[in-house]
């Protein structure tokens, strides 16, 4: 007879991305080994009747930790933030490995595993970021540690010290297309923001609201639309991060049309943020809302809502990059209230990014829990080459869960596990919030408190990248 098991959630409302059914879910050994009606007892029982049970989180798009020229310092590491990522329902984090220009890339990894070991409380992978793709990076760095389990690496077409041109590009994407890895890209166009910026500084705008003006839809359609060419021209699926509204969905559904295999991911920022974050006078407050691409506005928020509901987006991520207000490494560099152009870009959400999905969007009738779950969870499993160890629940997955508590709440930076000294969201009313979070069947977060511990997430090696169905071996190409 099969060992008894270790924990049996019962009569629990599983969703995945395909259906809702009732069941039992028995765990042994962090894996779910049964799914079923009247399972055998378990060495501990949890009644979970009448919740609503997802698949734990997966956030594909979060910085943690991340080197960064000049005085800013990220306030999450990966104690505080997997900490907060445990206590909002995410299971899975993939931060990135970034090179600095100069640094190999192997460097980069081995330094940024040392940042990791022994903090992190939920499972971890890595992307990388390619800044400086010399001839050994291209070939031979980069395949070697796409081998080893790093599959997937953001490229940026702006910020200086990260930014490629368009060679550059053509280059790591042919790497992607030969080792079967996937490319995400931040597209904004850096000329473009640059000549901006510097036209509203000799008019004297500097505030943090007129961060948003130097960064208008255009710059980020155009290069959504070279992005796209770069990566037809190569014959290689990409992947555009934090799309923020309605010109670069254009492009990507025109590129959808022509049958080109463009994936997309967006951020909460860009569903319940708007450029009056920003500030609509020139007070500093807004420096809290300083991201890149800028959030747009309601409009904007709606065309956001339509391509998560109709397919057009793939993932929904945080692009959590913690920075203190109250800061010298933070939003204040320094201890000064800066021109925008020296604000460190980002804005906190790990820990808020399901909560916000589920209650106003599937709680609100925007989309449905099907849909919620392949956006937070299995899709990025699949994106990343996690899946179906990831992202899903079904017999031979981690035990990686959410029970949700479906209750009406405010969000209050002082509730959250982070260490940001603000939320972007402070005030927003929620209708649910996970009640448990388990992590390979341990329960890491109970409702009230964090349960888990530093060091028992575990280091995930990504496999191949599997959103597009895979040809038979012996049909034609
Ligand atoms: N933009 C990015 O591209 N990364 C981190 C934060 C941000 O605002
Ligand atoms: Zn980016
Ligand atoms: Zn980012």
């Amino acid at each position: 007879m099969a060992d008894a098991l270790d924990l049996v959630l019962r009569n629990a409302r599983v969703a995945t991305a395909a259906d809702t059914f009732v069941c039992d879910i028995g765990v042994r050994g962090g894996r779910i080994a049964l799914l079923g009606e009247s399972l055998p007892a378990g060495t501990r029982e949890i009644d979970v009747a009448g919740r609503t049970v997802t698949p734990g989180g997966v956030d594909a798009h979060c910085h943690l930790d991340q080197p960064m020229e000049g005085p800013a310092k990220m306030a999450d590491g990966f104690l505080t933030g997997t900490r907060s990522a445990a206590c909002g329902g995410t299971t899975t984090v993939i931060p990135f490995a970034a090179q600095m220009k100069g640094q190999s890339l192997e460097a980069a990894v081995l330094d940024y595993h040392g940042r990791a070991e022994g903090k992190a409380s939920v499972d971890y992978a890595f992307h990388l970021i390619v800044s400086d793709p010399t001839p050994t990076v291209l070939a031979k760095e980069l395949p070697a540690l796409i081998a080893r389990g790093y599959t997937s690496f953001k490229v940026y077409m702006t910020y200086d010290d990260l930014k490629l041109d368009d060679g550059q590009v053509l280059d790591v994407l042919d790497v992607a297309r030969t080792h079967g890895a996937l490319a995400m890209i931040h597209a904004e166009n850096a000329d473009c923001i640059e000549w901006l910026t510097k036209r509203l500084e000799a008019a004297g705008r500097t505030a943090p609201r007129w961060h948003a003006h130097a960064r208008p839809m255009l710059v980020e359609r155009e290069a959504t639309h070279r992005a796209i060419a770069l990566s037809e021209l190569v014959d290689v699926p990409i992947l555009i991060v934090h799309v923020s509204g309605r010109e670069a969905i254009e492009q990507i559904r025109w590129a959808r049309g022509q049958g080109l295999p463009v994936f997309a991911e967006t951020c909460p920022q860009y569903l319940f943020l708007t450029a009056e974050d920003l500030g609509i006078d020139d007070s500093y407050q807004g420096a809290r809302c300083v991201c890149s691409p800028p959030p747009r506005d309601k409009a904007n928020q709606q065309r956001i809502w339509e391509g998560l509901a109709d397919g057009l987006f793939t993932v929904f991520s945080s692009d959590h990059a913690p920075f203190r207000f109250e800061d010298p490494q933070g939003k204040k560099p320094g201890g000064e209230e800066v021109p925008f152009r020296h604000i460190p870009n980002g804005i906190p959400g790990l820990e808020t990014r399901l909560a916000l999905l589920y209650s106003e969007g599937v709680l609100g009738g925007r989309i449905t829990l099907q849909k919620f779950v392949e956006l937070t969870a299995t899709n990025p499993a699949k994106a990343y080459g996690l899946h179906p160890r990831k992202g899903t629940i079904a017999v031979g997955s981690d035990a990686d869960l959410v029970v949700w508590d479906e209750r009406e709440l405010t969000v209050r930076n002082e509730r959250l596990h982070h260490a940001v000294d603000y939320t972007p969201y402070e005030g927003t009313p929620l209708k649910a919030w996970p009640g448990l979070t388990l992590l390979r069947g341990e329960v890491v977060w109970d409702g009230q408190h964090f349960t888990g511990a530093a060091g028992r997430g575990r280091f995930l090696p990504c496999g191949t990248p599997s959103l597009l169905p895979r040809a038979c071996p012996d049909s034609p190409r």
